[in-house]
């Protein structure tokens, strides 16, 4: 037997046509003369019905004995029926039993009954039986195929850096050490030195979409110790060219993602709007200022704390960017600006007050590297390797990361980035 169709597919145009289903029972109603299996699989659930009077009494028998979760492939006809969920219901010739399920279940797959976010994750599978689950990561799918196609529209090509890496990038207090034969290693917070190495490549426009560790002690609702990074890098730019290349891509994957999910949107409950670009730019100096109007203690240098990210969420409704970031608190490798060195070419990118990005134009210039290295109290012996790239012909360079969870989140409006990677890493959390 091989199936013929998802449940979702089966549509009144069928009436008629033999097909077959695989999946599991959904729930089984047991009105004496008539049962009524809905069979649950990736893509909908679809009533199978059965009245004693039109089957064999032994597959009558056989339906009968089905439990919750039992695995089944059913082979019928497909009939019209305005009393079934679908329009259409499927009367069974034929029905193989393909293996048992322990009763009772650790969670219900109805999504009937409430159940905390950690007896969910500890049964993880039963939980992704759930539609409303699965659809996110349907959403999150087609999200990543989006962005592959339209960087491969901009002919960036995909690359694969080390997670296995022997320095720190993003400051020295995240990292997860390791141990590597003899040495001490740590486990990649970011690709940023390798993707700026391949700079001095030649391969002039790159992106990574891989794992990023980051050893964050605190427990929050948008926080992993391991997460997807979508890291882009682009020779011979800025970082205005990496803010718009930026707010383009974020625009044609929520427009590739509503074009293409729309179920799975609708089951989620979430009206999609397709951002328009460019997205507002506010200037760091006036996030001090609104911060600070909302009643909330913000002192110039200082990054957004929680409470100062909330009050940005409750003027800015959507994406945006802050820009001008003080140099004095952005990463060594971040473009001091030409008429102030004291704000940086750096940038985050915001949607309501959930940071989802952070980018920059990095430093080329070999002294200027090291001279920002040690003034942010950095040795560069230790980054010997990379620096070298920086000897021999580095072009000007921009380029960002973004969280793939948070954006997940921003499409979704899930509030838990838990509910966004399949089997989430935090800090009490290493299985499944
Ligand atoms: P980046 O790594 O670029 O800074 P991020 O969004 O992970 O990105 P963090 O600095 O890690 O930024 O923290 C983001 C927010 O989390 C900040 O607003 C910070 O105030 C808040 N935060 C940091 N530590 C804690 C904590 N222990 N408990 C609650 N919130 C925290
Ligand atoms: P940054 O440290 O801001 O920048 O990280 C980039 C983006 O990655 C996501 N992110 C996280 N998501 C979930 N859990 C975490 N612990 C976590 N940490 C980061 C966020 C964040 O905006 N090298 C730079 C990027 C660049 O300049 O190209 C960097 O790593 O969405």
């Amino acid at each position: 037997w091989r199936r013929t169709h998802y449940s979702d597919k089966v549509k009144k145009e069928l009436k008629g046509e033999d097909i077959i289903l695989m999946g599991w029972v959904h729930e089984i109603r047991d009105l004496g003369g008539i049962i009524f299996v809905l069979l649950r699989d990736r893509d909908g659930i679809m009533q199978i019905t059965a009245p004693s009077k039109k089957i064999s009494p032994k597959l009558f028998e056989d339906i009968k004995k089905l439990k919750k979760e039992a695995v089944i492939a059913v082979k019928g006809i497909v009939q019209e029926s305005p009393k079934a969920p679908n329009g259409v219901e499927i009367i069974p010739e034929e029905i193989k039993f393909l293996n048992g399920s322990k009763l009772p279940l650790p969670l219900d797959t109805t999504g009937n009954v409430h159940a905390e976010i950690d007896t969910r994750l500890d049964s993880r599978y039963l939980d992704l039986r759930k539609q409303n689950v699965s659809a996110i990561f349907k959403i999150k799918s087609r999200m990543f195929h989006s962005i592959r196609k339209f960087l491969e529209e901009k002919d960036y090509r995909e690359i694969n850096t080390p997670k296995l890496v022997a320095s720190a990038t993003e400051g020295g207090t995240e990292l997860f050490p390791i141990t590597y034969f003899e040495k001490e290693a740590f486990l990649g917070q970011s690709p940023q030195l390798y993707k700026q190495m391949m700079m001095a490549s030649g391969f002039d426009k790159v992106f990574e979409i891989a794992p990023i560790f980051r050893a964050e002690e605190h427990d929050t609702l948008r926080h992993l110790n391991e997460a997807i990074s979508i890291d882009l890098e682009t020779a011979f730019t800025d970082h205005e060219d990496a803010m718009e290349i930026l707010e383009e891509l974020i625009q044609r994957a929520i427009q590739d993602v509503k074009e293409h999910c729309g179920d799975a949107l609708k089951t989620l409950e979430v009206d999609l709007k397709v951002p328009e670009i460019p997205f507002p730019r506010v200037d760091y100096d006036d996030v001090v200022d609104i911060v600070t109007s909302k009643g909330v203690l913000m002192n110039y240098g200082e990054d957004l704390s929680r409470a100062a990210e909330k009050a940005m969420g409750e003027v800015m409704d959507g994406y945006y960017f802050i820009t001008g970031w003080p140099t004095a608190i952005k990463p060594f490798y971040v473009m001091p600006g030409s008429e102030d060195p004291e704000k940086s070419c750096a940038f985050d990118l915001m949607y309501k007050d959930l940071e989802i990005s952070s980018g920059a134009m990095r430093i080329h210039n070999y002294d200027l590297l090291v001279q920002q290295m040690k003034d942010k109290g950095l040795n560069p012996d230790s980054f010997e390797t990379y620096l070298q790239a920086f000897r021999y012909g580095m072009p000007p360079h921009s380029g960002w990361g973004v969280g793939a969870e948070r954006f997940t989140m921003s499409i979704t409006g899930v509030k838990n980035i838990r509910e966004t990677v399949l089997f989430p890493r935090d800090r009490r959390r290493l299985t499944p």
